[in-house]
């Protein structure tokens, strides 16, 4: 019998498609946004944000693909020509190496139809997850807001390691509510396996500032063996066609 060789191609996010075939269909995420092709909708007017100022305590957790952690309160979106309300689910960050720049390191917050229980009757709906997606960009300043989470990383170093976040709320973790009116909108997946094309994308145009060491801290993670957990992020997908939207104003 011939021996198989492996390389990059099967092994890591371009070999899912062989155990979840969603991975290989024609809404994936993430997509290159490239501006300057993207439409305006007059109808992608700013979100409306509620529960995002009440504070609330969490685990963090080192889940062996990134660092997350849900929300235990009820916090929602709608407007942005959502159509209904979402509520948040939970949040969690991918990240590039050593916080270099050039390497895509970004927020997700992962919303919910208010009216689903369940994750998995939001993933039978071509639009039942809403996730806002924001960029980091290295600052010269320390981004306070962030000091405990980054601080909490070196306890959650190793799979499976958890800390509690106290007194968080979500809205410390996103822009002003004005620096946010300014977003695209494409209709996508899951980044990661199962790959599931449920997902209403909305990336905000303007960044979140955070320092250098603050984006450093999170290449001294560590994957389940052991290694640096670097490069957390799915490459981008092909876009096949679908318009990404910017909101006009
Ligand atoms: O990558 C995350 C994955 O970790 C999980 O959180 C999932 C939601 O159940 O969401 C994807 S993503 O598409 O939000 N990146
Ligand atoms: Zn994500």
């Amino acid at each position: 019998q011939s021996q198989v060789t492996c390389d990059s191609r099967c092994q890591g996010p371009n070999a899912w498609v062989n155990v979840n075939p969603s991975c290989g269909n024609n809404r994936q995420s993430p997509i290159n946004i490239v501006t300057r092709k993207t439409k305006v909708d007059e109808r992608l007017v700013p979100f409306k944000f509620s529960g995002y100022d009440n504070v609330f305590d969490t685990f963090v957790r080192n889940n062996g693909h990134t660092i997350q952690a849900n929300i235990p309160i009820l916090a929602t979106i709608s407007g942005g020509n959502l159509g209904e309300t979402y509520k948040a689910v939970q949040l969690h960050l991918h990240w590039g190496t050593n916080g270099g720049p050039g390497s895509e390191h970004t927020l997700h917050i992962v919303h919910m139809k208010l009216r689903y229980n369940r994750i998995e009757d939001a993933l039978r709906d071509p639009a039942g997850l809403a996730v806002l997606g924001f960029f980091y960009q290295e600052s010269n300043s320390i981004n306070k807001k962030y000091n405990q989470i980054t601080n909490a990383l070196s306890s959650i170093e190793n799979i499976d390691g958890n800390t509690t976040l106290r007194r968080v709320s979500l809205g410390q973790y996103i822009l002003p509510e004005e620096s946010m009116y300014n977003y695209y909108r494409y209709y996508g997946s899951l980044t990661t396996p199962g790959c599931t094309e449920a997902v209403v994308w909305s990336v905000f145009e303007k960044a979140i500032p955070l320092h250098r060491e603050q984006l450093k801290a999170f290449s001294n993670l560590k994957f389940p063996d052991g290694s640096p957990m670097v490069e957390t992020f799915r490459p981008v997908q092909p876009r096949n066609g679908r318009t990404v939207y910017h909101s006009s104003s």
